[in-house]
C-alpha cells in the first residue's frame, strides 16, 4: 500500500515534446544542458517527475539510444526527479525504435493505449505494439505511465491489464492527454467520463490539457482528486497571447493551483512510492 498522504499532488513536467521547433520557441529546452537546467529548476519549483523527449544537434526529435542513455544518467546525477522517457517519440518514429527506448533504463516510460489522429498526422499505436511494449516494460522493470488520448483507450487499458496483469512495481498510474485535435476534448465532462471508466486497478492518475485546454483540464483534475502534468510539450502560452518564459513558470503555476485546492506538491520520494518506482 502507498502511504503517500491523499493531499499530496504529483506534478509531472513535460518540458520539450516532439512537435515544437527551436526556431519557433527558443526557450524550449532542446540540448542536454538546457534540459538538465530545466529539470533542476522544475524540481526546485515542485515537480517530482519529468517526461522526457530529446533532440539532436539540429534540435530535431530523436530516439538515439546513446543520447537517451546519457540523458537518463545526467538527469539522475543532477536531480532526484523520477525520469520518464517518452516511447511515443514523434509521429514519424518507427515502432521498433520506440521499443528500444527502454534500453536507456529510465525509471518510467510513457505507454499510449491506442492510435490517435494527431492534428493532420497519425500517432500510431497498434494493439500488438502496445502489448509488446507493455510486456517489455514488465521484463525490463520499467514503470509505465498509461497515456490516454481518448475514451476508447481507457477500455484498451482494461484489456491490457486483464491480459498481462499489473505493471512492474505493482502500481497503476495513467495520464489523460486531452485536447489533441483528433483525441478527446479538453473539457471537465470528458475528464469525468474518463475517470469514471478507469479500471479498478488504477492507483493514481494525472491529466494535461493541450493548448487552451490546459487550465480547464488542470482545474478539473484537481477538482476530481487527480494529479497534474504541465510543461511546454503541452502549452506555450501562460495566458492568452503571452508566451511561456520557462517550464518552471508552468510548474510554479501548478503549485499555486494545487495550493488553492489544498494540495501539497509531492516530494520525489513520495512520487517513487506512489508510482512503484
Ligand atoms: N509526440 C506525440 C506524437 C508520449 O510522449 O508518449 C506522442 C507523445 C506521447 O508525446
Ligand atoms: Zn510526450
Amino acid at each position: 500500500m502507498s502511504t503517500v498522504p491523499a493531499d499530496r499532488l504529483l506534478i509531472t513536467v513535460a518540458p520539450t515534446g516532439a512537435e515544437t521547433t527551436k526556431a519557433d520557441c527558443p526557450q524550449l529546452p532542446t540540448t542536454l544542458e538546457e534540459l538538465v537546467a530545466t529539470a533542476r529548476a522544475c524540481e526546485a519549483a515542485g515537480a517530482a517527475m519529468i517526461h522526457v523527449h530529446i533532440r539532436d544537434d539540429e534540435h530535431r526529435p530523436t530516439l538515439d539510444l546513446g543520447r537517451l542513455t546519457a540523458t537518463v544518467e545526467a538527469l539522475h546525477e543532477s536531480t532526484d526527479l523520477v525520469v520518464q522517457l517518452s516511447t511515443g517519440g514523434s509521429v514519424h518514429d518507427p515502432l521498433d525504435q520506440r521499443l528500444k527506448v527502454l534500453d536507456a533504463k529510465p525509471d518510467s516510460c510513457s505507454l499510449t493505449m491506442g492510435t490517435t489522429n494527431f492534428g493532420d498526422d497519425v500517432f500510431s499505436n497498434p494493439w500488438p505494439f502496445v502489448c509488446e511494449l507493455y510486456q517489455l516494460s514488465q521484463d525490463r522493470e520499467v514503470v509505465p505511465e498509461f497515456e490516454l488520448f481518448d475514451l476508447g483507450q481507457v477500455h484498451a487499458m482494461h484489456r491490457l491489464l486483464d491480459r498481462y496483469g499489473l505493471p512492474y512495481g505493482g502500481r497503476v498510474h495513467c495520464d489523460f492527454v486531452m485536447g489533441v485535435p483528433g483525441g478527446m476534448p479538453g473539457t471537465a465532462d470528458a475528464l469525468v467520463a474518463g475517470v469514471n471508466a478507469l479500471p479498478e486497478a488504477v492507483t493514481s492518475w494525472s491529466a494535461t490539457g493541450i493548448g487552451r485546454s490546459t487550465l480547464p483540464v488542470g482545474l478539473a483534475s484537481l477538482s476530481k482528486g487527480g494529479h497534474l502534468r504541465v510543461g511546454m510539450e503541452d502549452v506555450l502560452t501562460i495566458s492568452r497571447g503571452v508566451p511561456v518564459d520557462s517550464n518552471a513558470q508552468l510548474v510554479e503555476r501548478a503549485v499555486e493551483m494545487g495550493r488553492l485546492a489544498q494540495r501539497t506538491p509531492m516530494t520525489t520520494d513520495e512520487a517513487r512510492q506512489l508510482l512503484g518506482v
